[in-house]
């Protein structure tokens, strides 16, 4: 089953982050209810756009996602103190997003997860900066996946991001990603892969277009998550059609309840 992380309460996202600032608690429960219908397994939750204010924020989306939706959340911040206090805050065991190779991420993290009941986004980040080949990110894979297993994590709660990047920066962008979640799903057996869908698409015009087509790429070489926008119908399609062509849907039942529904249209 692919793993769909809506990516919507996040107040990077202009709407939010002024729902969040005049505290509009309806806006953010339609929002919720929303992805939560169009498929959405996880809630992603980030407060971070609002320079000073994202302890106090986090607290408030929080309050608000949890009383409209019974799915778990994934809890969205670089900061560990910030991810520890919204964990306390949740019902149900949480996708944390995130931890990483760099330092002042990996500690305090690792500290913190021990024993806990949650799944784990790892970041292939350290403090040398963004991977810039397929092996830069396998081996920061493999350290993270070592590292979370000697602390008791199973590696289905694992999901590593591999850090996708704009094909507007560097036309390797695509093919480093496929890549690199084709050789960690082969070779780290049993972890997940996500990431941050969109950030294919920086920079470019028609971005739907293009993240839709790379979510199908990405899944032909393994990717089973991703953090992406799940009111966007068509891509949903893809996902469930690319599924489908996978083997991955028993006799098309999923396709053919989406297409009755009227969610894959030609
Ligand atoms: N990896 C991990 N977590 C992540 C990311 C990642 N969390 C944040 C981000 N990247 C994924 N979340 C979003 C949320 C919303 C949008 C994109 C990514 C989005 N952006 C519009 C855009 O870029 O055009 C903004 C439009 C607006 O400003 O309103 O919709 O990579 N682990």
């Amino acid at each position: 089953m692919f793993t769909v992380i809506g990516e919507r309460i996040n107040t990077t996202l202009k709407k939010v982050k002024a729902a969040t600032a005049d505290r509009d608690a309806d806006y953010i429960r339609e929002d919720v209810k929303k992805q939560e219908a169009a498929g959405a397994t996880y809630i992603d939750v980030n407060a971070g756009a609002r320079i000073g204010h994202e302890e106090e924020d986090m607290k408030w989306l929080l309050s608000v996602v949890r009383e409209v939706t019974d799915l778990p959340l994934c809890l969205d911040s670089p900061d560990p103190a910030i991810l520890e206090m919204a964990y306390g805050m949740v019902d149900r065991p949480p996708l944390i997003n995130s931890i990483s190779l760099e330092k002042d991420r990996f500690d305090p993290m690792i500290r913190f997860l021990k024993g806990k009941e949650c799944r784990i986004i790892a970041l292939c980040m350290d403090d040398s900066g963004m991977p810039k080949t397929v092996e830069d990110i396998f081996s920061r894979a493999k350290t993270l996946v070592e590292e979370l297993e000697a602390i008791g994590v199973k590696r289905d709660d694992i999901f590593i991001d591999p850090l996708i990047q704009p094909m507007s920066v560097a036309a390797e962008n695509g093919t480093m990603a496929m890549d690199a979640v084709e050789k960690i799903m082969t070779e780290l057996k049993g972890v997940h892969t996500t990431g941050g869908l969109s950030n294919i698409s920086y920079g470019l015009p028609q971005r739907k277009v293009v993240n839709r087509i790379f979510l199908a790429m990405m899944m032909v070489r393994g990717f089973d998550s991703a953090i992406m926008d799940p009111l966007d119908k068509e891509i949903m399609a893809v996902l469930t059609t690319a599924s489908m062509l996978q083997g991955h849907d028993t006799f098309c039942m999923n396709y053919l309840k989406a297409v009755r529904a009227g969610d894959i249209v030609a």
